[in-house]
């Protein structure tokens, strides 16, 4: 997908984001193709315009701008007929600014083909949650399960635990197939190349700050300043005690060089880092595991470590996807020459 990078904790909300698809040469055989835009709307419940606070402390130093109107598409009760047996590719992809949507499948048996745009070397049976954080994306091959007359939904598991619809698939007829075999893997795209780990360059980002954390301060305009002033200022968060985008990069790397990146969370709140330019793989046990991904969910408290080969010469950001915390201090970059 693609979005509004200007002022972007506001225009995103604001709905400046589309999808981009890059279709494979040989398209996976399915009956029907949807793409799905998951998204949350802060409205005023006076007007039921768009809530223009945008900037407001509360949302930026907790879990930043979550909506109160839950849309796919733009509808809340969006609704795709279908027939029993048919073969769905859907396209997921969550454009809110910080809403994290754990979702299940209900009257559809589905697998996982792709993460972030990057085909799985194997299709991955959903069985249980499907957990998308802001910027991820997921795209899925379902066959409907439900019988005619009945109703499959993709449903959103919310925060009291309660499912509900995000989409509606009403069952009427029967395809022309009967249950398929599972879905072959998509064509791959080119590989990651993390053969050579051990030389790989070691990093460290150290995420600070916001409501119930435990930042004093951190450098602003090249000052220390407490965590109060930095507030007045509108910064919550900070990189490596950076509450703002620096002049240098967080590392200069050279085209191919590997890189392992330690990603330590000290806040109390969920961040979905996000890496431009490039896709990372997860290590664990110093081994790469994991599909290849360019937005990680690092839970509170949570170390997680990724390696990346850096394979796109460009200068990339490196940022939290919940866009009020980018806003106020979640934002690095990596250069590559
Ligand atoms: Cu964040």
């Amino acid at each position: 997908w693609y979005h509004a990078h200007n002022r972007s904790w506001v225009q995103v909300a604001r709905g400046l984001h589309g999808p981009l698809i890059v279709e494979e040469a040989v398209l996976p055989e399915v009956d029907r193709e949807e793409t799905l835009v998951l998204d949350d709307w802060l409205l005023d419940p006076e007007t039921a315009l768009i809530d223009d606070s945008f900037d407001h402390p509360m949302m930026m130093s907790h879990g930043g701008r979550i909506g109160n109107l839950i849309t796919t598409n733009g509808r809340s009760d969006l609704s795709i007929p279908v027939a029993q047996h048919m073969r769905l590719r859907l396209r997921l992809i969550n454009a809110s600014n910080a809403r994290i949507f754990p979702l299940q499948l209900a009257g559809l048996r589905g697998w996982t083909v792709a993460l972030d745009g990057m085909p799985l070397a194997q299709p991955e049976p959903l069985e249980d949650v499907l957990v998308l954080a802001p910027a991820q994306r997921a795209d899925l091959i379902v066959d409907v399960t439900t019988e005619a007359g009945e109703t499959a939904h993709l449903v959103r598991i919310g925060n009291d635990d309660r499912p509900a619809s995000q989409v509606a698939f009403p069952v009427s007829g029967t395809g022309t197939q009967s249950p398929r075999a599972a879905p072959a893997a998509l064509p791959p795209n080119p590989g990651d190349g993390l053969g050579f780990l051990a030389d790989a360059r070691p990093l460290r980002l150290v995420m600070s700050g916001g409501a119930m954390g435990r930042m004093d301060s951190a450098f602003l305009g090249g000052e220390r300043l407490g965590f109060r002033a930095l507030a007045a200022r509108g910064r919550f968060w900070a990189f490596n005690e950076m509450a703002e985008m620096t002049q240098a990069p967080l590392a200069d790397l050279s085209l191919g060089e590997p890189v392992r990146l330690e990603i330590v969370n000290e806040t109390v709140f969920p961040h979905a880092m996000h890496l431009h330019g490039m896709h990372f793989r997860e290590i664990r046990d110093g081994r790469p595991v994991g599909p290849m991904r360019d937005t990680l969910l690092v839970a509170a408290q949570e170390t997680r470590e990724i390696g990346f080969v850096a394979d796109n010469p460009g200068d990339w950001l490196f940022h939290c996807h919940m866009l009020s915390h980018a806003e106020s201090g979640m934002m690095t970059w990596v250069r590559v020459t």
